[in-house]
């Protein structure tokens, strides 16, 4: 399959001959091809987006919050296409692919109409007079977003955006364009004015740089790696572009002596590898009190070890393939790291047994087993950076401040988890870490209400509920003297 890009309401050939191979992690076998557009392509989706801004922008909150639960309704009829096209695309499994991917897209849309359409500006009293705060479209938004979690990272960007009136040009991950393309055919479907959401196929430095760093784009909504984050705020700060990075995670998961284990091994474990561990939110480096280590790790490797891995097609399977043998390789030299930084392996840093257990399809695919580390110095780089990855870290702590301590020690600041049954001290602790999501005694519990965003390598601002809409939006406060 040759992909397009949307522009203007229609399926376009990008200019240009240049192509890239969008292949199936779990065979490592092409099934498509994704079309590296021009900066020609790039102008002619800024422009049409230009062209349907004010229009868009004009109508009221309800109108644009119908258009977002129509969108919802025909996401929703593809349910089952969304699951099988991101399983196939990410090779994350089929389960997880319908249970979080394909629920959450149709269920950002819904969530950003019904907040929409409820929203109303402010009201501010003096003795004298009356300020009234509205919120107005920002303008053109680039929307740029990573493989992990394809489509319900764009919908999370896409529906608020629009929802407030602006227009947008989205530009997905090379690697997982496929539900990407599937949102266009429900927008084209449905009849969404034309320019209101664009779409141009890429890769970062092509299609991607040339987006963000565009004069006519007025906001960015980045989402993706730390590094390409600081390179997309360089190019957007000439134009003072509205701006939020949502980068990399190193997040720790605080395990008392005082947790339901087993309850909390089963958290933690959740924490540490779905998705393969390539979530930003993953929990890879885990504390557990010295008092129940022992016990807590034994609990723990049994758990990991029963972990179904394979085809991410078949309904049991638990972790699939890693995105890409690029990437694989990169996780695997931090195995390699850890090594040398005297840490044993409690579990995994080995793929053969895996390699020999898949089908003959498989063997092509980027498989890892999930892989505990013990031994490591807290400060260690297996246990500072983001490995991305099916690989976490087991550390000791004694007290609580040891913990807190031990958390905060890396440059991220995304989540994190405190596993006690005393909620006080699991508020305490969250209250200590410098990051911008914790949860006690759950990981990835999300009301769309909240903010979600981190702090230093994780990123700036929030997005999720009012935040998304404070960001989509520009303020106008126009104060009447009585
Ligand atoms: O992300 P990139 P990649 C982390 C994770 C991973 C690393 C790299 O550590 O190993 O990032 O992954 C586009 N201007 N996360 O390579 O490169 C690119 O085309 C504009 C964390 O996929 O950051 C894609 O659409 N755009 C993350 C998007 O940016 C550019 C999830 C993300 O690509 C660009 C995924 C440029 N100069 C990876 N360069 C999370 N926080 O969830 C690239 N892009």
């Amino acid at each position: 399959m040759d992909l397009m890009n949307y522009i203007d309401g229609n399926f376009q050939a990008h200019t240009g001959e240049q192509w890239l191979d969008v292949v199936e992690p779990a065979t490592g076998k092409q099934f498509a091809r994704v079309p590296l557009s021009s900066p020609s392509d790039v102008d002619s989706a800024i422009l049409a987006a230009r062209k349907a801004q004010s229009e868009w922008g004009g109508l009221s909150h309800s109108e644009r919050a119908g258009w977002l639960d129509i969108i919802a309704d025909e996401l929703e009829s593809r349910y089952e296409d969304i699951a099988s096209l991101e399983s196939r695309d990410t090779g994350k499994p089929i389960s997880l692919a319908r249970a979080v991917d394909a629920n959450r897209s149709v269920a950002n849309f819904r969530f950003f109409a019904e907040m929409i359409r409820t929203h109303r500006g402010e009201v501010f009293e003096m003795a004298d007079a009356d300020n009234f705060v509205t919120y107005r479209p920002v303008g053109v938004g680039a929307l740029i977003t990573p493989w992990n979690l394809p489509l319900y990272l764009l919908s999370w960007k896409v529906a608020p955006a629009i929802g407030m009136g602006n227009t947008v040009v989205c530009k997905p991950s090379e690697m997982t364009p496929m539900t990407a393309n599937l949102l266009m055919e429900v927008i084209d479907k449905v009849g969404l004015p034309p320019g209101v959401v664009n779409l141009v196929h890429g890769d970062g430095g092509g299609a991607g740089s040339c987006l963000v760093s565009h004069s006519d784009v007025d906001l960015v909504s980045f989402t993706g790696g730390t590094s390409t984050g600081a390179k997309v705020a360089a190019s957007a700060a000439p134009h003072f572009k509205k701006i939020s990075l949502e980068l990399g995670g190193k997040n720790s998961s605080i395990v008392f002596a005082d947790c339901d284990l087993n309850k909390t091994i089963e958290g933690v474990g959740r924490a540490a590898f779905l998705n393969q561990g390539q979530i930003c939110l993953c929990g890879s480096r885990i504390l557990v009190q010295d008092s129940i280590y022992d016990e807590f790790v034994e609990g723990f490797i049994d758990s990991v070890e029963s972990l179904k891995i394979g085809d991410p097609s078949e309904d049991s399977t638990q972790l699939g393939a890693l995105i890409s043998s690029g990437h694989l390789k990169k996780v695997k030299e931090y195995v390699s790291i850890a090594k040398d930084e005297g840490g044993h392996f409690l579990t995994g840093g080995d793929d053969m047994e895996i390699q020999s257990s898949l089908s003959r399809d498989l063997e092509g695919g980027y498989w890892m087993a999930p892989t505990v580390i013990g031994g490591l110095s807290p400060d260690s780089r297996c246990s500072t950076e983001e490995i991305f990855g099916p690989v976490v870290t087991v550390h000791r702590f004694k007290t609580e401040e040891e913990a807190i301590e031990i958390a905060n020690g890396t440059r991220y600041g995304l989540a994190g988890s405190v596993w006690t049954e005393d909620l006080e001290k699991g508020i305490r602790v969250a209250e200590g870490i410098r990051t911008g999501m914790v949860w006690v005694n759950t990981w990835l519990h999300r009301d769309l209400r909240t903010p979600f965003g981190g702090v230093g390598d994780s990123g700036v601002g929030r997005e999720g509920g009012r935040w998304s809409l404070g960001f989509f939006s520009e303020t106008l406060n126009v104060c009447v003297k009585r």
